[in-house]
């Protein structure tokens, strides 16, 4: 049971790499890292972002796979469309099973991108992967509908080529999950905080851990999103997480 997070890395814990890692140590997978990129930030400001080269990605990837069998991973932080599209390229090369959490901005505001990637995410790598995860805005982009209501969520992860769990959290706590055009609807209560770093990576991480440890995906989702929760309530993650 050995998953890989292919992101960046936040030096302040709560998102990324580091991030990934701890999730999946909580749920009693190994976790592997490859890194796309470094920023400086912490939860509530953004400084910048160095971006690891494509190939050095590459090498990073194969170092791994050289080693351990990987079947499950998830994609975070991606950063251009060339990094989207190698990943692509590995998942078809290694017969990956991704999860791909289309980070495109920070909770923080903070651009995580270098340019307009949701067409590189559509076109090279959601048509590969067994879920993505997007927040709304996410959705928005990958979709190109405006997301105002339920069924608006519902009708965009039909327009999205790839099973999508769109998070709720700025949709009242609805949740819109379609897996093989069956669409699951779940409200989850929303926790005040005014920390919401994270959350996204930490969903999309569990989901993966669980997979591997043989769920099928709708329960992976869905245990994923009390491990979430649960995490808010009790301050896991410091002051964290409500809207994922
Ligand atoms: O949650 C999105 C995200 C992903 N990856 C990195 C991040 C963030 C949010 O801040 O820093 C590295």
């Amino acid at each position: 049971m050995i998953v890989m997070s292919i992101a960046g890395v936040d030096p302040s814990g709560g998102a990324g790499v580091f991030a990934d890692l701890k999730t999946f140590q909580a749920i009693g997978v190994y976790g592997t890292g490859i890194v796309t990129a470094l920023t400086s930030q912490n939860p509530y400001k953004f400084f910048s972002t160095q971006p690891v080269s494509p190939e050095y990605i590459e090498e990073q990837i194969d170092s791994v796979m050289d080693a351990y069998e990987v079947e499950f991973i998830k994609t975070g932080m991606l950063y251009s469309p060339e990094i989207i599209k190698l990943t692509a390229k590995k998942i078809r090369e290694y017969n990956l099973k991704a999860v791909v959490d289309p980070v495109m901005v920070a909770t923080s505001g903070g651009d995580l991108t270098g340019g307009d990637i949701a067409d590189a995410f559509n076109r090279h790598l959601l048509p590969n992967s067994i879920l993505t995860t997007p927040n709304v805005s996410e959705a928005e982009r990958l979709s190109g509908i405006k997301i105002n209501s339920k069924e608006d969520a519902v009708k965009a992860t039909e327009l999205i080529d790839c099973n999508c769990f769109i998070t709720g959290g700025h949709l009242d706590g609805i949740n819109v999950i379609n897996i093989d055009d069956e669409i699951t609807i779940k409200k989850q209560e929303l926790i005040e905080t005014d920390n919401l770093h994270g959350s996204g990576c930490n969903l999309s991480s569990a989901i993966t851990a669980y997979l591997a440890k043989n769920n099928s995906l709708m329960d992976s989702c869905l245990k994923a999103m009390d491990y979430v929760y649960e995490g808010i309530k009790n301050g896991n993650y410091g002051t964290l997480i409500a809207k994922i």
